[in-house]
C-alpha cells in the first residue's frame, strides 16, 4: 500500500492543475496483484459474513450530489411518477440510508459541511451569500486536501459554490487537482451557459444568453436564447473522461450535478425554470411543461448515474470504488412545477429552506460491489459532515481534531454494532428570520428565530411528518436539546445573528424571495 502511495505522491504532489494521465503500468500491475490476491483469499477462507468485514484498502471515492432533490424523489424512496431505474438498481446493489441528512437546507452551507466535516454552527460558510462570505477560508481543511495526503487524484465537476476565481475558496486552492464547472451558484441556475470554468480558465460553450440588462447576466446567469450545450451533459462527459483517465490511480471525484434545481431567472422570465433538452418519456403526459421538465431532469440524471456505474464495471474498478449518491438539501418549488404532483419530500414536512425534515433529510445511496452487502438498508442517523471521517478512514489517515464527523465505514461494512453515534446533529440557518434545529435520538427540536425563539419539539418515531409540537409536554427534553443548540452554535463575525423579523414570517414553508442569492 505504502509503495503505491509514495509513488503517487512523489510524482504528483504539489501539482495544482490536473493533467490528463494515461495508463500507469506500475499501478495497473499493482492493482491486478491486489485484486487476485484478494479474490484468492476470499475464495479460500472467507465465510460469507466475512465478505463484508473489511474495505478494500484506499479505494476510489465518488460522491455524486444532486441539487434540491427531495427525500421522496427517487423510486427507491417511494416516488411513484418519476422513473429512476438506475438509482433504484444502485440501491438494490448497495445500501440505502433512511435517516441521512444534508449539511444545510440550502446549497452553499450544505456543500461546506460536506467538504470540511463541521456542522453549520461553526463551519465557515453558513448560508448562501455574496462571494466573499460564501468562500471557504485558506485555513479550511477540505476532504480533498485530506485525500491528497494519501496520494489521491482529486476532482470536482459541476457546481462548486464555495469560492470563485479571486477568493481563497476556489477549488484549485482547496485540494482539488481538477475543477470543471460553475463557481458561482447563480451562474449555475443557467443550464445553457455561455461559459464554464476549467480550473482558472473560462471554457466557451455554444449557448447564447438573452441580454436584457439584468445585473446577473454579467456572471453568466439568466436564460439562453440559443441552447446547444446542456451543462449537465457536459459534466457527465467530463466525469466519464476523468474516471477513464484515472482508472489506474486512486481518485476522489466529487460530481456535483445541478439537477433538478430550477433556473430561477428562467422562472421569472418564462414561468418555467425546469430546463432540460427533451422531456423523454414524459413528453406524452398531459402535465404542464415545468412538471415534464422536473421529471425529465431527474430521469436524465438517473440515466447518467447508471452510465458512471457501468463504466466502473467495464473498467474493472467497481470493486475498489465507493460511490455515494445524495442531495444537498430538500426539494424546491421554484421552477413553476406543481409541487404537490410529485410529493418530492415523501412523507416529510417542509422543503428547501426549512429545517423540518423535508428541508434536510435526503436520499443517500452507497454502492460498492463486493464490500457493501446488496440490498441493505441502514437507519443510522448520519449527515454530510460524516463524509470527512469516512474518507479519512478509507484512506488510512488520522482524523484531524475538532471536527463534527463520524466515519460511516462500520455501517457500510455491515457492522452496525460497531458504528459510533452522534449524541446529536445540529443545523442553523440565517434566512427567513433564522432557525436552529437539533436531532437527538427520536427527538427533533426546531427553534425560530435562533438563540431565543420558541422551541418546537417533535417525536420522529411517532410523528415523522412533524405535525404535533410536544414542547409543552416534555420541557426537560426541550431543555436538553436547547443545551445542545447552545453548545453547537459558535458565534461568527461573518454570520451575525439576524434581528427578529419585524412582521411574522411567511406562513408558506419554503418560499424564496427574489433577492436571495443563488443556490
Ligand atoms: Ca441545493
Amino acid at each position: 500500500m505504502f509503495v503505491a502511495s509514495s509513488f503517487v505522491e512523489r510524482r504528483f504532489s504539489g501539482r495544482k492543475h490536473f493533467l490528463p494521465v494515461g495508463n500507469n503500468p506500475f499501478l495497473a500491475r499493482f492493482w491486478l496483484f491486489v485484486g487476485m490476491a484478494g479474490l484468492a483469499g476470499l475464495l479460500e477462507v472467507a465465510p460469507a459474513r466475512e465478505l463484508y468485514a473489511q474495505a478494500p484498502p484506499q479505494s476510489n471515492i465518488i460522491f455524486i450530489l444532486a441539487d434540491d432533490l427531495g427525500y421522496g424523489d427517487l423510486g427507491c424512496y417511494g416516488q411513484q411518477l418519476i422513473r429512476t431505474p438506475q438509482l433504484d438498481r444502485m440501491a438494490a446493489e448497495g445500501m440505502r440510508f433512511t435517516q441521512f441528512y444534508a449539511g444545510s437546507t440550502v446549497c452553499a452551507p450544505s456543500r461546506c459541511v460536506l467538504m470540511v466535516g463541521q456542522h453549520t454552527g461553526r463551519c465557515s460558510v453558513r448560508g448562501n451569500a455574496d462571494k466573499v462570505r460564501q468562500s471557504l477560508f485558506d485555513e479550511d481543511f477540505t476532504v480533498a486536501e485530506l485525500l491528497k495526503q494519501a496520494g489521491y487524484t482529486t476532482a470536482v465537476i459541476g457546481k462548486w459554490g464555495l469560492g470563485e476565481e479571486d477568493t481563497p475558496g476556489h477549488p484549485n486552492r482547496q485540494g482539488f487537482d481538477y475543477f470543471f464547472g460553475y463557481l458561482n451558484q447563480t451562474h449555475a441556475h443557467n443550464y445553457y451557459p455561455e461559459f464554464l470554468w476549467r480550473n482558472f480558465e473560462q471554457v466557451r460553450l455554444r449557448n447564447v444568453l438573452l441580454r436584457q440588462g439584468h445585473p446577473y447576466e454579467e456572471i453568466g446567469a439568466g436564460v439562453a436564447v440559443k441552447k446547444v450545450d446542456y451543462s449537465h451533459d457536459v459534466f457527465t462527459a467530463e466525469a466519464l473522461r476523468f474516471i477513464e483517465q484515472n482508472r489506474n490511480r486512486r481518485f476522489f471525484l466529487y460530481l456535483a450535478y445541478t439537477i433538478p434545481h430550477a433556473n430561477n431567472e428562467g422562472t421569472r422570465l418564462t414561468g418555467d425554470g425546469q430546463e432540460v433538452p427533451d422531456y423523454g418519456i414524459y413528453g406524452e403526459t398531459d402535465w404542464p411543461n415545468p412538471d415534464k421538465g422536473q421529471a425529465a431532469m431527474i430521469t436524465r440524471m438517473d440515466t447518467d448515474v447508471g452510465r458512471i456505474l457501468d463504466l466502473l464495471r467495464q473498467l474493472g474498478i467497481a470493486e475498489r470504488t465507493l460511490v455515494l449518491f445524495s442531495s444537498d438539501n430538500g426539494p424546491h418549488r421554484e421552477g413553476g412545477q406543481n409541487f404537490d404532483r410529485f410529493r418530492p419530500a415523501g412523507p416529510l414536512r417542509g422543503l428547501k429552506r426549512d429545517l423540518y425534515e423535508g428541508g434536510i433529510r435526503v436520499p443517500m445511496v452507497a454502492w460498492w460491489p463486493g464490500t457493501i452487502s446488496p440490498g441493505s438498508v441502514s437507519d443510522h442517523v448520519g449527515y454530510f459532515g460524516d463524509f470527512f471521517a469516512t474518507a479519512a478512514e478509507l484512506a488510512g489517515l488520522e482524523l484531524p481534531e475538532g471536527l463534527d464527523s463520524i466515519s460511516l465505514v462500520p455501517t457500510l461494512l455491515g457492522r452496525p454494532d460497531q458504528q459510533k453515534q452522534h449524541p446529536y446533529l445540529y443545523w442553523e440557518f440565517y434566512e427567513r428570520g433564522s432557525a436552529q434545529a437539533v436531532r437527538a435520538g427520536k427527538w427533533k427540536a426546531i427553534r425560530k428565530p435562533m438563540l431565543n425563539g420558541k422551541t418546537e419539539l417533535y417525536d420522529l418515531e411517532a410523528d415523522l411528518g412533524e405535525t404535533t409540537d410536544l414542547a409543552d409536554q416534555f420541557p426537560e427534553v426541550v431543555a436538553k436539546l436547547e443545551a445542545y443548540m447552545a453548545a453547537a452554535h459558535q458565534p461568527s463575525p461573518r454570520w451575525p445573528v439576524p434581528p427578529p423579523p419585524s412582521k411574522p414570517a411567511p406562513k408558506k414553508e419554503g418560499r424564496t424571495s427574489p433577492s436571495q442569492p443563488g443556490g
